[in-house]
């Protein structure tokens, strides 16, 4: 067997890491849970409350032009996106979801910095339900388990 030198994150936060969940107020009733979900998941592995902070906009398709501001402040290791795009009887959907996740791809890559994808993609409540601390886990969770998992992968690659 080959002993390759394996170079991967944890989740530990590094000492006074600073986080901003970044959450659209469409479908809030569904998103509270992703950002509790999100919270929750950075609070219990260390990182303090009062190292995260929560920024609203109108929709997810604003998520990204606040996350790219955020991202700019060098304030935070890591960004959490979180919304829901739900599905209707129009292209809209197919707007809103591509904008999103295309923007929010770009502020990681151009600034350096982790951006966590909790945005819900789905074709009805139910399935938002169930992918927002229901029956298929949290989504705002585990977008908050990847950007710990990156800042540390981040720093461990900086060295
Ligand atoms: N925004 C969402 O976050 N989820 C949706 O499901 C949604 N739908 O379906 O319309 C949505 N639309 C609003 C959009 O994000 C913008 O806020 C709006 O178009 C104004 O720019």
């Amino acid at each position: 067997m080959h002993q390759l030198n394996i170079i991967e994150g944890d989740f530990t936060p590094p000492q006074d890491a600073r986080f901003a969940l970044v959450a659209a107020r469409f479908n809030s009733f569904i998103v509270q849970n992703l950002i509790q979900g999100a919270a929750d998941a950075l609070c219990r592995h260390g990182v303090s409350e009062t190292h995260i902070d929560l920024v609203w906009t109108p929709g997810s398709f604003e998520l990204p032009l606040a996350a790219q501001r955020l991202a700019a402040s060098e304030r935070y290791d890591g960004i959490v996106a979180l919304g829901a795009v739900i599905r209707g009887g129009t292209p809209h959907f197919e707007y809103v979801a591509n904008e999103c996740v295309k923007g929010l791809a770009s502020v990681a890559l151009e600034y350096d910095v982790p951006v966590g994808f909790g945005v819900l993609t789905v074709d009805n409540i139910e399935q938002a339900v169930e992918r927002a601390g229901t029956k298929a886990g949290n989504k705002g969770a585990e977008a908050a388990m990847s950007v710990l998992e990156m800042v540390s992968l981040l720093r461990r690659l900086e060295a």
